[in-house]
């Protein structure tokens, strides 16, 4: 009887530790675990593959004792869902928009002001130095997070897209329902706009701009296209209100099971995930671009002058909320 108590036990654990849930115990480090990520996005888009480049070669150096399995294009859900799912250990790694994250660690919400960068290359310098590794260390040791930070990515910048007008200046704004990711800066800064600012997941985004319950969203070129956003939503003008990076965090409760090497070795990959990323996003903006384009949108760009114009309405955001991030922001800025 107890003989068989025995052997059932030991089937149970091998039966977990096959499908990688087996992780306490010192022996643990080295147990096979299938770590699975997730991203918003399809695969073949620049986050997505650089994560799934990062699986192969934690594959390789492991030996097939670490392997990723990626659940692409939102099949665990939208953003909110996947940062719980990550802090409860039901996945590992999830790529998403520092937009939502500022809502969990206050200080990064620094990177979800306005017009906080000069430009996309001003971003990567701050994100690849000193102030994007105090902002992943600051995430990876809030008490509050349950993740670990582990990299960065390239979102380059986001502009405005609607279905009924060409936005030619800040004034055709007006009274245009806009959707914004879930973070209050982000609705502050389309009312500061003179637009109409709604809180929505990415996930409900397409059919909220088919049926009309927004009139438009802002995102990046690649999300604008990928997202199939340009074939109902077709006017894009190039405001450039916001350059947000992305962020791949990874369950802190999995973490903790992990040894010290693997722990080094995953901060390796993730590092270089950042460079890989930003060579696929680069490759990728112009793609998108030119889709866009071929797609007979309407590009609307604008002068510096008529730049200016958005870039003082946003005043009151930073009044509201830049004085918390002031020693941070002169750091920012003093990058070049
Ligand atoms: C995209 C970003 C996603 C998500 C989305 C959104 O640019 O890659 O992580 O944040 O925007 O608008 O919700």
């Amino acid at each position: 009887m107890i003989r068989r108590q025995v052997i059932r036990a030991g089937m149970a654990v091998a039966v977990m530790a096959a499908a990688g849930l087996c992780f306490g115990g010192p022996a643990a480090a080295q147990q096979k675990m299938v770590l699975k990520a997730t991203d918003v996005h399809p695969l073949g888009y620049p986050t997505v593959e650089a994560v799934v480049q990062l699986g192969k070669k934690l594959e390789a150096a492991t030996g097939g004792r670490l392997s990723v399995q990626m659940f692409p294009s939102m099949q665990l859900g939208g953003e909110k869902e996947m940062i719980e799912q990550a802090q409860v250990g039901a996945l590992q790694f999830a790529r998403v928009s520092v937009g939502p994250m500022g809502t969990i660690v206050d200080d990064l919400n620094v990177f979800n002001m306005p017009f906080v960068f000069r430009d996309i290359a001003h971003m990567n310098k701050v994100i690849d130095g000193e102030i994007g590794a105090e902002l992943l260390a600051k995430l990876s040791n809030s008490p509050q997070s349950k993740l670990i930070g582990l990299c960065w990515m390239d979102a380059g910048a986001r502009s405005v897209y609607n279905s009924k007008k060409p936005i030619k200046g800040i004034e055709d704004l007006k009274g245009l329902k806009i959707r914004m990711m879930g973070n209050p800066i982000f609705v502050d800064t389309m009312n500061a706009l003179g637009g109409n600012g709604i809180a929505m997941g990415f996930d409900q985004l397409y059919s909220a701009l088919q049926t009309g319950v927004v009139d438009g969203a802002e995102n990046n070129p690649p999300s604008y296209e990928s997202g199939k956003h340009f074939q109902v939503a077709k006017y894009y003008s190039l405001t450039e209100h916001l350059i947000i990076p992305e962020i791949l965090v990874f369950s802190k409760a999995t973490w903790e099971k992990l040894s010290k090497d693997d722990q080094a070795l995953l901060q390796k990959l993730a590092r270089e995930a950042q460079m890989d990323e930003r060579k696929l996003w680069n490759e990728r903006e112009k793609k998108s671009m030119e889709l866009i384009k071929q797609s007979g949108i309407e590009v609307v760009t604008f002068t510096p002058a008529q730049k200016k114009q958005f870039q003082d309405a946003v005043k009151p955001v930073w009044d509201k909320y830049g004085a918390k991030y002031a020693d941070l922001v002169k750091r920012i800025q003093a990058v070049q």
